[in-house]
């Protein structure tokens, strides 16, 4: 196998770009997909100040060691959602990271925030672990993106992620998901800020590969609820589709963004008003974080 742009021995095949590279062609082709992903979707300023979500897990870790490399002010916001040795590990891996590459770290506590971790508030409310710990991250990295001044906050979704959650909205016809399926999220609303998904050009086995050669020490173990999750499902089915036929992710995620997303688009913008209690955004009253922290104190 010889890499694509040298000539020389390659690392790695690609079958989805009918192509091998070497090592530092390889990590050049990678750092290439992020700056292509910030590029199209106009995801970042140059120089600008970046909160990254990081779990401790390859892709968060990648993308920010790129951001990094690229120029950008970047934070790391590592969620400590409490789920065993799990978040412990996950934890350690996040600030050892940031001390070698010198970058600050803001750790916060879903329990601090909430009143549990994620294992109680799934107990608490009876649903699948994923629902409540997904609405605490995606509410807690806004507030600590508007806490901490930074108008922007970077999350390591791959291109798998995104391919699995459009098949499962799609299996749903989840109609209103798909207008936000997106590389970069915008502000709708002075208390809301922008999110992007600068990976989202990359698959899993090429954000592992880069994290392995830039030896990034990240947790290899999923987190112990993401088994039998949905997503983990569609994701097993696209591999599937990939294995038989290189690119069918691909095709099918930048078919949906490039020809299928507009015909989803809201006429109207949803209203948005501000949380009664927390001031963050919601479409009611009080937000879905506040009712729910409102269940956990009732119940423990
Ligand atoms: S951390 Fe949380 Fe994930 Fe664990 S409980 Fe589900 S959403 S699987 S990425
Ligand atoms: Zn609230």
């Amino acid at each position: 196998m010889k890499c694509r742009k040298c000539g020389g021995a390659a690392v790695l095949e690609l079958r989805r770009h009918n192509a091998a590279f070497c090592e530092p062609d390889f990590l050049e082709f990678f750092r290439n997909q992020v700056r292509e992903a910030i590029r199209k979707y106009r995801m970042l300023a140059p120089g600008e100040r970046v909160l990254v979500a990081v779990s401790g897990g390859k892709d968060s870790l990648a993308l920010w060691d790129v951001l990094i490399d690229e120029g950008y002010q970047t934070t790391g916001l590592y969620l400590d959602l409490g789920i065993f040795d799990y978040s412990v590990e996950s934890k350690a891996r996040c600030e050892a990271f940031a001390a070698r590459r010198a970058a600050p770290l803001i750790v916060s506590r879903v329990a601090d925030a909430i009143g549990a971790p994620v294992p109680v508030i799934k107990n608490v409310t009876r649903r699948p672990p994923c629902s409540g710990c997904g609405l605490s991250k995606r509410y807690l990295m806004n507030r600590a993106a508007l806490e901490h001044g930074f108008p922007v906050v970077a999350t390591g979704h791959n291109l798998d992620d995104e391919a699995a959650t459009l098949f499962g909205s799609v299996m749903h016809w989840q109609t209103d998901a798909l207008p936000r399926q997106s590389p970069a999220l915008a502000s709708t609303h002075p208390k809301l800020v922008r999110r992007v998904k600068p990976l989202y050009r990359l698959s899993e086995r090429e954000t592992a590969a880069f994290a392995f050669l830039r030896r990034i020490d990240y947790i290899v173990e999923e987190c112990p609820f993401a088994k039998g999750a949905t997503s983990i499902q569609h994701k097993q089915i696209l591999d599937r589709m990939e294995d038989a036929s290189p690119g069918a992710k691909h095709n099918f995620l930048f078919g949906f963004l490039e020809k299928a997303q507009p015909a989803f688009a809201r006429a109207e913008p949803v209203a948005l008003n501000e949380c009664a209690r927390c001031g963050q955004v919601t479409t009611g009253t009080l937000c879905a974080f506040c009712k729910l922290a409102d269940q956990v104190k009732r119940a423990t």
